[in-house]
């Protein structure tokens, strides 16, 4: 660092909780900007993604990370151990609860696996009324965490991030910008792409078939993009494919909106037995 340049608040924030309680859509709000993709299926999220935060004195990185749940496949292991593998190596933790949803024994289990002095965020708030985030501030204060302070939250409204990040940042210690400015997450092109595309999928698939669905980039010559989308069993194929190919298609015009103009995205379906349940399959896909 410069010794010209002003002293500058930074560190790297993890973002822990279980499936579903909206932990990338909070960090999305928080960096202003699209850095991990979401949806209504649990175990959106299968990799650990930074998103930066840019602000007057201050750089703020939220490793934004997979749900932690009681695993089922070789894949949910994976996703379990990329979590708490975030807590190494963290300046804080940002706990995230559902104000939703019944604060439970999934929370217990990771609240007991945090360090000391976590920031807990009951996040959609915009869905309960006021007696209900009160009962579950309740309940969250109840969790076996110590030291930890509460903040009421809506990823969806942005009621309450502002007062979060702020007392975030108050607690990172002085040190460098560790991206460059202007940078809001540190993914690989190619990757971000495969994520838009599982992203629709998401959108546009039901029931266990969302978990069965990888995506991998397997061809890059701007502005010809090929994604692989991995499915399970060949009669995933179909399915993933749609009537007339209607489904590939509409997640692949939904994906392309979100990509410079004139990309042409080429989306293939290719079947990978099993995948979920091989260790070296998972890790070839990049979980
Ligand atoms: N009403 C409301 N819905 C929210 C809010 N935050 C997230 N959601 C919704 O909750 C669902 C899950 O959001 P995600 O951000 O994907 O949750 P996650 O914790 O990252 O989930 P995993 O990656 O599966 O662990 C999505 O349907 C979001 O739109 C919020 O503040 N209010
Ligand atoms: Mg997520």
């Amino acid at each position: 660092m410069s010794h010209s340049e002003p002293a500058v608040r930074s560190g790297f924030i993890a973002v822990l909780g279980r499936p579903n309680v909206g932990k990338s859509s909070l960090v999305n709000r928080i960096c202003g900007a699209k850095v991990s993709i979401t949806s209504w299926h649990p175990n959106t999220t299968r990799t650990a993604v930074r998103g930066v935060l840019d602000g007057a004195g201050f750089q703020a990185v939220f490793v934004d990370t997979p749900g932690i749940h009681r695993p089922r496949t070789a894949l949910g292991n994976r996703l379990n151990e990329a979590a708490t593998g975030a807590v190494a190596d963290v300046e804080a933790c940002l706990f995230v609860l559902d104000a939703a949803a019944p604060v439970g024994r999934g929370d217990a289990f990771i609240a007991e696996r945090l360090p000391v002095g976590c920031v807990v965020a009951l996040n959609k708030i915009d869905k309960v009324g006021r007696g209900q985030v009160l009962a579950q501030l309740g309940a969250a204060a109840a969790l076996p965490l110590s030291d930890a302070e509460f903040f009421p939250v809506s990823a969806r409204t942005g009621q309450g991030v502002a007062a979060l990040v702020d007392h975030l940042v108050s607690r990172l210690p002085e040190g460098p910008r560790y991206y460059p400015a202007g940078m809001v997450r540190d993914v690989p092109e190619a990757v971000f792409v495969a994520e838009l595309v599982r992203e629709q999928l998401l959108r546009l698939t039901r029931e266990e078939l969302p978990h069965s669905i990888a995506c991998r980039v397997s061809e890059w010559e701007w502005p010809y993009i090929r994604c692989d989308v991995v499915v399970e069993r060949a009669s995933q194929k179909g399915i993933v494919i749609g009537h007339g190919g209607e489904l590939l298609k509409a997640a692949g015009t939904a994906a392309r909106a979100a990509l410079p103009a004139g990309t042409y995205l080429d989306l293939r379906v290719v079947v990978e037995p099993d995948w979920q349940r091989r260790p070296e399959a998972i890790e070839r896909l990049g979980y």
